[in-house]
């Protein structure tokens, strides 16, 4: 048992990582090396055969990437992690490391695009076939399932539509069938969602959004629930090579030490916002998992602590509305990623899940007309203000070119 188990969220945030680092630092040193000394011949060949644990290479091993690695496994809850070089570095490992050709995966239709891309390109040209399937809905995932299916890979909230899938349910069903259930955990952190809690067996993150929450860096993580897996993965990683490096991850470790509170001020400001846009004339439809009218809201009161800091929404008027809004805004800035400590806003079809084609995007519930938000951590008063006003330019426009009484 480590000094930390019986602590709070908000204690392990801070202070998880490696008991003592070298000279009594207090937060993690950079070790910005590619290589590690030996200390004899025998030692440097005792390490390579497994017999000693020690630091041999940084795509092995680093002790800045290890510290942060420990520090997301105990706040997920899981046994190790494996720090990789963006979140799609680590979607690729996972799905290299748990299928070969021949297999079959269940699929969130809604996930990030270049997931379902990767899925159907590179995959499926290694023999890998997917299903993609609305995962909220069990009994989709049931009828997914085949004889060779290894892994139920599902991304709640899905990004963008929101669509939230029952993690508990989701884990019967693949185990019942020795399938893998992987989450893609990104929206919502470990300060708001555990996956492993409700039975889920790998979660993975892209660091780039919620996790360190700056926008200062790409990365992702792999977190696992045993040391055979574990062992498994990285030796998968270390030959596809896409490990994060030192100063990343020493920037992730420290946006770790403020993401309960900053998780607290993410949910407080998109709720209120959320709130805000319902009652808007100029809104046709809204998601956010704190709001009574979202289809899966039961769920997500089940299996979150808060309801995240992301709002997609439709305009009145559709895209062209929504382009007006993009082009207004003046505090939100227009661009994709999310999870930072500044809000953010995006035209998933035509962006951030361009890529799919529309016929996937479609079949996910990712219309034309659809906004994503990202809410940060700002005053929420002057977020609402800065929409306002961008949709009281959404309202002008009505007015002089379609014919909408708001
Ligand atoms: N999973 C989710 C849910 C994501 O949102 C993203 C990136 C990834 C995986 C991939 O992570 P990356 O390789 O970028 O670190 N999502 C983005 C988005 O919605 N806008 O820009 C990136």
């Amino acid at each position: 048992m480590n000094k930390l188990s019986k602590t709070n969220f908000q204690t392990k945030c801070v202070h998880s990582g490696i008991d003592e680092y070298e000279y009594g630092s207090v937060v993690p040193p950079i070790y910005q090396t590619s290589t590690f000394k030996f200390k004899s011949a025998q030692h440097g060949a005792s390490l390579f055969a497994g017999e000693q644990k020690g630091y041999i290479y940084t795509r092995m091993l680093n002790p800045t990437i290890e510290a942060m690695e420990n520090a997301i496994a105990e706040l997920e809850g899981g046994h190790k992690a494996l720090g990789c070089g963006s979140g799609m570095a680590a979607v690729h490992t996972i799905f290299a490391a748990l299928t070969q050709a021949g297999d079959h995966v269940v699929c969130s239709a809604a996930v990030y695009g270049p997931t379902t891309t990767l899925l159907n390109t590179i995959m499926k040209k290694f023999g890998v076939e997917t299903t993609f399937v609305n995962t909220a809905n069990l009994d989709e995932v049931k009828k997914a399932i085949k004889p060779n299916t290894k892994v139920v890979y599902v991304e709640t909230p899905g990004n963008p539509t929101l669509c939230i899938s029952d993690l508990e349910e989701i884990s019967k069903i693949a185990h019942q069938h020795n399938a893998k259930v992987v989450v893609d955990n990104t929206f919502m952190s470990p300060a708001l969602q555990n996956p492993i809690a409700f039975g889920a067996d790998i979660v993975m993150h892209s660091l780039t959004k919620f996790l360190n929450g700056h926008a200062d860096v790409v990365g992702g993580i792999i977190v696992v629930k045993d040391e055979l897996t574990y062992q498994h993965f990285r030796k998968t990683l270390n030959q596809l090579g896409g490990v994060i490096d030192p100063f990343n991850s020493f920037l992730v470790h420290r946006g770790l030490k403020t993401l309960a509170i900053r998780m607290e001020r993410h949910c407080e400001n998109a709720q209120k916002i959320a709130e805000w846009l319902e009652k808007h004339p100029l809104i046709e439809s809204i998601r956010y998992p704190g709001l009574k009218s979202h289809p899966q809201f039961e769920i997500g009161q089940k299996q979150h602590k808060g309801s995240g800091g992301m709002i997609t929404m439709e305009l009145r008027g559709g895209i062209e509305a929504g382009r007006i809004m993009m082009n207004s805004v003046k505090l939100f800035q227009l661009a994709v990623s999310l999870g930072g400590v500044e809000s953010l806003i995006q035209h998933p079809a035509s962006m951030t899940h361009f890529s799919m084609g529309k016929e996937a995007r479609l079949a996910g519930g990712i219309t034309d007309g659809l906004v994503r938000i990202s809410v940060g951590i700002e005053n929420v008063y002057d977020l609402i203000a800065d929409l306002e006003q961008a949709l009281k330019k959404v309202e002008d426009a009505h007015l002089k070119e379609i014919d909408v009484h708001v």
